[in-house]
């Protein structure tokens, strides 16, 4: 889908060539692709800092999907039939297909993948906050689907409108399958509230849980982010955070009136000025926390990512050893 590797930034410097001065031809040839809403695509000049921003946030996004595997694969041994084990399995691959798209645009910007799973391996590098949450039981991966998954789906279809072409066309499919993600998640939700009071009660735990972390995902208030309006002005991001928390929480809250499930917030209300719903205060402390690491399972997912990246260390030889076969034979 992607070339991969291209190093063209590296290839620059070998060829002597020089950054384009700002305002000079090639500056411009790139804000008139912006303006024109055209996609600036990997052979393209771009600004330093634009390419920096794109490798930060693609490659985050990327470390999020895979990640955001644990949570959800600590339930496929223990899906309550074998269709929803199978079900599952397939959501959960999907998500690693997805960090598979995401870690190949990221390439196309000239760094390679090894370099940008080193940050996350070390801990350097971040992914989404909501990921170091537990899930305790079944109606937890309802609640993912039908949140977690809803969230992704409304920050990420603005993105398949993103400035930066290969990150924009991955999105594509992304939301594809987060689509179908969300509804296999509200239909869990959606049995366990139509079940026995228990199940009910279990539907309603999880929404308590994960309501205030999946608010969370979208990213700091508007006033506090300081990525957004550069961001913005490059067409990277299309809205702000605020304002697709707000439609985020505009659909999902008649969704949770179907379900029979009360938001936790008090001083959740429908707001006839505004025509949206107005919400209670975020704990943005806490997000600060998970965010620096301190999250009930921050370092459990370092270190299954950890486990796995040298439990895989033989496939990645093989891989290699097989490419140099190969060429060999070729030659
Ligand atoms: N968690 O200036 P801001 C999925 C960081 S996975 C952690 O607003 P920006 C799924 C932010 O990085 C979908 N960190 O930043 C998978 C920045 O720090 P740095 C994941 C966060 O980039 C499996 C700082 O806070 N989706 O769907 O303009 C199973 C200041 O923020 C978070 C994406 O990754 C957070 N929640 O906006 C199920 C979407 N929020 O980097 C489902 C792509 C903020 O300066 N990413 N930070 O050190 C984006 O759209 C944007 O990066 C964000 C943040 C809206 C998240």
């Amino acid at each position: 889908m992607y070339t991969t590797n291209l190093n063209f930034d590296k290839n620059k410097k070998e060829s002597g060539k020089v950054e384009a001065l700002e305002g000079g031809p090639e500056a411009e040839a790139f804000q008139a692709k912006l303006d024109q809403d055209l996609m600036v695509e990997p052979k393209d000049w771009m600004p330093e800092a634009y390419r920096k921003t794109l490798i930060r946030q693609i490659s985050q996004h990327a470390h999020s999907e895979v990640v955001g595997m644990l949570p959800e694969g600590n339930w496929i041994s223990r899906a309550p039939t074998l269709k929803r084990k199978a079900i599952l399995l397939a959501k959960v691959q999907d998500e690693g297909g997805h960090g598979l798209y995401l870690y190949s645009a990221v390439e196309t910007l000239g760094v390679s993948r090894d370099e940008v799973v080193a940050l996350l391996l070390n801990g350097t590098a971040k992914y989404s906050t909501i990921f170091n949450y537990p899930t305790l039981n079944w109606a937890d991966i309802g609640a993912i689907g039908w949140l977690v998954d809803g969230a992704a789906i409304m920050n990420q279809i603005p993105l398949q409108r993103c400035s930066y072409g290969p990150y924009a066309r991955a999105m594509v499919r992304v939301c594809k399958e987060e689509s179908f993600h969300q509804r296999q998640g509200y239909e869990i939700m959606l049995a366990m509230a139509n079940g026995n009071a228990a199940q009910k009660e279990m539907a309603q735990d999880a929404l308590n849980r994960w309501w205030w972390p999946s608010l969370m995902m979208f990213g700091p208030p508007d006033d506090n982010s300081p990525n957004s309006a550069q961001s913005m002005a490059w067409k990277i991001k299309r809205f702000s955070n605020d304002e697709l928390r707000q439609k985020f929480i505009d659909v999902t809250v008649p969704q949770a009136d179907v379900l029979g499930l009360k938001i936790p917030d008090p001083d959740l209300k429908w707001n006839k000025k505004t025509s949206h719903y107005d919400i209670g205060e975020i704990d943005w402390d806490e997000f600060y926390q998970v965010v620096k690491g301190n999250g009930v399972c921050n370092r459990d997912r370092l270190r299954a990512r950890n486990d796995a990246h040298q439990n895989g260390q033989w496939v990645r030889d093989a891989a290699m050893a097989y490419d140099e076969k190969r060429r060999k034979r070729a030659a």
